[in-house]
């Protein structure tokens, strides 16, 4: 099949030399699994909402059955999507260079069913719930749960295991995507709108650096300042094109 757009050499070679890449991933990458970005209208009961006004302490707190449904809505049309050949060849990049390390900022665990061992949940995951009041670990809750239901040990609310905004990003995360991004030969940047940090300050950060930054996603972003290269196409139909590309020019060299 001929490549979505002319994969630049410039980057194969990069890629097809480096000791440590990292891959950001957001939205867009799941969207041709069928999962809306983040920034997709909504639909249906939630079109008048922006996530931004859902995703957060307050709202949650101020009407935990409707955040909960919210969760609840997303949760199924996750549930009900499957890993595509962008995940897969993702999955594929962990295991053909030395070191392969993938930042996601998607809460639908689409990397970790297509084979990703090596993932940073940046902003958490949908399908782990945990106590309002801080009881230690995630709890079990049966799916479909279409009412909020309560922690067992101590009986506050239980809520989804996402970072919502003006929340931190966990610790751990948070620096071991920082490392990562300092020592990285490459930073490619997925499927992202870049607007939401401290995600998007990753790829900057890698520039600064002295990384290689490349973007691929089907729209303009913010990034183009910092990207070397921009390749304008569906990640699903990309990925395994740069990895079939870096994993022959990696065997022509051996
Ligand atoms: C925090 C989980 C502080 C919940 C999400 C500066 C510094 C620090 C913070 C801020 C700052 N400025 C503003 C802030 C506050 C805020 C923020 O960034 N706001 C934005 C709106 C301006 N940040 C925070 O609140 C963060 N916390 O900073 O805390 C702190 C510190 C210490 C102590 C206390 C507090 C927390 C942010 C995390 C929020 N949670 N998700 C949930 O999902 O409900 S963010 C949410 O946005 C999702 O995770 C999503 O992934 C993420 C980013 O969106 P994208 O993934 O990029 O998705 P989007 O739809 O926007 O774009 C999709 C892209 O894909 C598009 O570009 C499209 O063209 C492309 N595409 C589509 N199809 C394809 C494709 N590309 C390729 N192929 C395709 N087929």
């Amino acid at each position: 099949m001929d490549p979505a757009v002319p994969l630049p050499a410039g980057l194969v070679s990069r890629l097809a030399t480096a000791r440590h890449v990292v891959a950001l991933t957001g939205a867009g990458v799941s969207a041709e699994s069928g999962v809306p970005t983040f920034r997709d209208a909504q639909t249906g009961l939630w079109a008048r909402f922006r996530p931004e006004e859902l995703a957060t302490p307050e709202a949650f707190e101020a009407d935990p059955a409707m955040i909960w449904s919210w969760y609840e809505w997303r949760r199924e049309l996750m549930a009900a999507a499957a890993p595509n050949p962008g995940h897969r060849a993702l999955a594929e990049f962990e295991t053909l260079l030395p070191e392969f390390t993938l930042i996601t900022q998607n809460i639908d665990g689409l990397h970790a069913q297509a084979g990703s061992r090596r993932v940073i949940e940046f902003h958490g995951n949908l399908f782990v719930n945990r106590c309002l009041a801080g009881c230690d670990g995630p709890v079990d809750v049966p799916r479909p749960c279409p009412e909020p239901p309560r922690c067992p040990r101590c009986g506050a609310w239980l809520r989804p295991g996402v970072v919502w905004f003006g929340e931190a990003i966990p610790i751990e995360a948070l620096q071991t995507a920082k490392a990562a991004t300092d020592r990285c030969e490459v930073f490619l940047t997925i499927g992202t709108s870049a607007l939401v940090q401290p995600a998007a300050g990753l790829a900057l950060r890698a520039h600064d650096c002295g990384a290689m930054v490349a973007e691929i996603n089907i729209a303009p972003t913010g990034l183009n300042g910092v990207a070397q290269y921009r390749l304008a196409a569906p990640s699903g139909e990309l990925l395994p094109q740069l990895l079939d590309a870096v994993r022959r020019r990696r065997e022509s060299r051996s």
